[in-house]
C-alpha cells in the first residue's frame, strides 16, 4: 500500500503554509496522536525529519538546530503529558527570540475534563514559553477551513514577527486511516510586509481599488501621499462618512453599491484591493468588491482578513505605504482613472432619487449640505450611518460613528466627549430614539457647553431591523414586540424629550413632517453658537423602513429578488428560503 498525505485537512494546510514558507526540519516525538502529521511528513522527502524521544530534550534541540541554522524548527509531539516537557525548551527559546514552531497534537478539545485518556488541556501556555499559541481544529465546512488558514499563517508570520520567538500550534485530531492524498491543496499564503523590507511586491499592470474602513482625522501629508498614489495607480479611495479622507480621489460609494440592478459592476472589480482604516459600517460597498487579492496597510500587524483574500499586510503607516510606491518611476497599468466614472455614477443616480417619504434618509437628503462649515458629525451605528452615507458631505466636516464596538450605548456620550475639545467648533449627533433614550443621562452632564446639536429621529422602537431586506422583518408586527423593541420610553410621547430638553437648559425642537422640519432647522443649522439645542423629529416607522427600498432601487429591481418576494408571498418564509438554498 502506498502512502501520501493524510486526509485531515486541517494537517494538509498546515504542511502546505510550512511547504510555502521554505520551513523543512523537523523533530518528531513518538506517539499515535501526531500520527497523521508524522506520517504525511515521513511520505514527503521535502520534510528533513529527526527523532527524539524524550519531548524536552527535543525542545532544547530545536533551540540548537535554529540558533545554528537560523530556520524555522518544527516540533511535534502526541497526546498525554508530551508537550509539558517542551516547555522547558520553549521557555529558553523565548527569551532568546528562537522560531521553533511546537506542533502538539490532540484530540477534539470538547473532551477535555471527560476522563478520556491522553487529553490535556493547552489552552494556556505560560506566559514566557510561546508568543502566541493557536488551536488548529477539524474542517467541517468553508469556514472551518478559513479560520485554519488564517491562523497558521498568523502562527508561522508570528515566528518572525517584532523579533520572533517560538509559537504554538493545538492540533487537533480525530485520527486517520486515509493517506491517500497525493497532493496538498493550494493554500493562501499571507506574508507581513515591513518597512525594512527591500522587495515590496509589485502592483505593475494591476487594477487597484482603494477601501478605507474607519479613520481618524488625516494629515495633510498623508492625504497629499493617498491622492498623488490614487493619480499615479489610476484608482480612487472608496469610502463612507468614517473615512475622513478628503482628498481628490475621495468616492462615497454606498450608494451605487447598493443599488440592486447595478449601473456597472466592473467598477469595484479589480485585482488588488488596498484596504486601510477600522471596522466600516458600509457592508454595501464591502459586498460590492469583487478584489483578487486584498493588500492591507495596519501598523498594529494584525492579520485581519475582512474579505477573504487578504495576501499581505504592510506593518507600517499609510503615508510610508503610499510614499513608497509614489517613488516608483512607472505607471503601472493602462487604465483610465474610473473617478470620472464614479462620480457619475453618483450624479447619475442621485439625479433619479425618487420621492423619499419623511425618514431618516429624507432627512440626510435634505440637510448633508448645509451643515456649518466644520462642523464634526457623530452618527447613530447602523441606521442613522447608512443615510448619511448615501449623501456627501462638505469637505471640512469630519464625521465619525461608534463602529468600533458598533454600540447603540454611548453615541451622545462620545459626541459630547468631543465637543469638551474644541468649544468654538459646532458638534452633531445625529441618532434614533433607543439609541438617544440609552445614553440620555449624557445629556445632563455638567460640562456640556453651547457646541452641541442632537437630532433623536424617534420612530418608536429599532426601525434597522424592519428595514427593507432586514431578516428580522420577516416577522411583520411582530419584530415590534422584542427584536426592534417598540414602545418604549413614552412611545413616541411629544412631551416626554421637550421636557427633559427644556430642564436641562437645552433648546428643543421638533417636527413631524417635511413642512414642519424646514420651518425649524435653520435654527439646527445656524453657524451661531448660542445654545446646546436637541431637535426631535418624530417619524413612522414604516417610511422610516420602506424608505430604503426606494434608495436600493433607483437604477431598477433585481430581477431575483423580485421573483424571490412574490414566491415569499404565495409559498411562505421557510420554503421560499429553501428554494434558495437549492438553487445556491
Ligand atoms: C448596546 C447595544 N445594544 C443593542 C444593540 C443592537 N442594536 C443595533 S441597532 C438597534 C436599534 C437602534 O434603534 P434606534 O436607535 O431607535 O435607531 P433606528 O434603527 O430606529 O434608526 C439595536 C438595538 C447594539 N448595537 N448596541
Ligand atoms: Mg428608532
Amino acid at each position: 500500500m502506498e502512502f501520501h498525505y493524510t486526509a485531515e485537512k486541517n494537517v494538509q494546510i498546515v504542511l502546505a503554509l510550512l511547504k510555502a514558507n521554505g520551513i523543512k526540519k523537523v523533530i518528531a516525538s513518538p506517539g499515535a496522536t501526531n500520527e497523521s502529521i508524522v506520517a504525511s511528513m515521513q511520505y514527503d522527502p521535502y520534510f528533513e525529519m529527526y527523532s527524539c524521544v524524550d519531548e524536552r530534550s527535543a525542545a532544547y534541540m530545536a533551540c540548537g538546530m535554529a540558533a545554528e541554522s537560523g530556520e524555522i524548527i518544527v516540533l511535534s509531539c502526541t497526546g498525554a503529558t508530551s508537550s509539558r516537557n517542551y516547555l522547558p525548551g520553549l521557555t529558553e527559546a523565548y527569551y532568546r527570540h528562537l522560531p521553533i514552531l511546537a506542533i502538539t497534537s490532540s484530540m477534539d478539545p470538547n473532551k477535555v475534563g471527560h476522563l478520556y485518556p491522553q487529553c490535556t488541556n493547552r489552552n494556556t501556555p505560560p506566559a514566557d514559553t510561546v508568543i502566541s499559541s493557536y488551536c488548529i481544529r477539524t474542517i467541517k465546512d468553508e469556514d472551518d477551513a478559513w479560520d485554519c488558514t488564517i491562523k497558521v499563517n498568523t502562527a508561522i508570520s508570528d515566528l518572525r514577527h517584532n523579533g520572533g520567538g517560538p509559537v504554538h500550534l493545538n492540533l487537533i485530531t480525530r485520527g486517520c486511516n486515509n493517506y491517500s492524498i497525493k497532493e496538498l491543496p493550494i493554500v493562501r499564503n499571507i506574508k507581513r510586509i515591513i518597512s525594512e523590507d527591500k522587495d515590496f511586491p509589485s502592483l505593475l499592470g494591476r487594477k487597484i481599488l482603494i477601501f478605507i474602513g474607519s479613520h481618524l482625522k488625516w494629515s495633510k501629508e498623508e492625504e497629499e501621499a493617498l491622492d498623488l498614489f490614487c493619480e499615479k495607480y489610476n484608482t480612487v479611495a472608496l469610502c463612507d462618512q468614517t473615512s475622513n479622507y478628503k482628498g481628490k480621489y475621495r468616492v462615497l460609494s454606498a450608494l451605487i453599491a447598493t443599488q440592486e440592478s447595478p449601473l456597472d459592476t466592473s467598477l469595484f472589480e479589480c485585482d488588488i484591493l488596498i484596504h486601510l482604516g477600522g471596522i466600516s459600517g458600509d457592508y454595501y460597498t464591502m459586498n460590492a468588491i469583487k478584489a483578487k487579492e486584498v493588500w492591507r496597510i495596519d501598523k498594529d500587524g494584525k492579520i485581519k482578513d475582512k474579505f477573504k483574500k487578504l495576501t499581505n499586510v504592510f506593518v507600517m503607516n499609510d503615508k510610508t505605504f503610499f510614499n513608497y510606491y509614489n517613488t516608483l518611476s512607472y505607471n503601472p497599468n493602462n487604465l483610465q482613472n474610473p473617478f470620472e466614472t464614479f462620480i457619475q455614477c453618483q450624479n447619475n443616480l442621485i439625479k433619479r432619487i425618487p420621492e423619499l417619504p419623511f425618514s431618516n434618509i429624507w432627512i440626510a437628503s435634505r440637510i448633508h449640505n448645509s451643515l456649518p462649515n466644520n462642523s464634526v458629525v457623530h452618527l447613530g451605528i447602523l441606521n442613522t450611518l447608512r443615510a448619511w452615507n448615501f449623501f456627501e458631505l462638505d469637505k471640512n466636516i469630519l464625521s465619525y460613528c461608534n463602529v468600533g464596538g458598533f454600540g447603540i450605548d454611548g453615541i451622545i456620550s462620545t459626541m459630547i466627549g468631543a465637543s469638551l475639545i474644541n468649544p468654538s467648533k459646532i458638534y452633531y449627533a445625529f441618532l434614533g430614539d433607543l439609541a438617544f433614550f440609552y445614553d440620555i443621562n449624557s445629556i445632563g452632564n455638567r460640562n456640556i457647553g453651547k457646541n452641541i446639536r442632537i437630532m433623536v429621529i424617534n420612530n418608536g422602537r429599532g426601525v434597522e431591523f424592519l428595514t427593507y431586506k432586514h431578516s428580522a422583518s420577516k416577522f411583520g408586527e411582530d419584530t415590534d414586540k422584542y427584536i426592534a423593541a417598540a414602545g418604549h420610553n413614552g412611545n413616541q410621547s411629544h412631551a416626554l424629550v421637550k421636557s427633559i430638553a427644556s430642564s436641562l437648559g437645552f433648546e428643543y425642537l421638533c417636527a413631524s413632517d417635511k413642512n414642519e422640519f424646514d420651518k425649524v432647522c435653520a435654527k439646527f443649522l445656524s453657524v451661531e453658537i448660542k445654545q446646546s439645542i436637541i431637535f426631535e423629529v418624530f417619524t413612522h416607522k414604516t417610511d422610516d423602513a420602506d424608505v430604503l427600498r426606494l434608495m436600493r432601487t433607483i437604477n431598477g429591481n433585481n430581477m431575483k429578488s423580485q421573483v424571490f418576494s412574490k414566491l415569499r408571498n404565495i409559498i411562505g418564509e421557510s420554503m421560499t428560503q429553501s428554494i434558495k438554498k437549492l438553487i445556491r
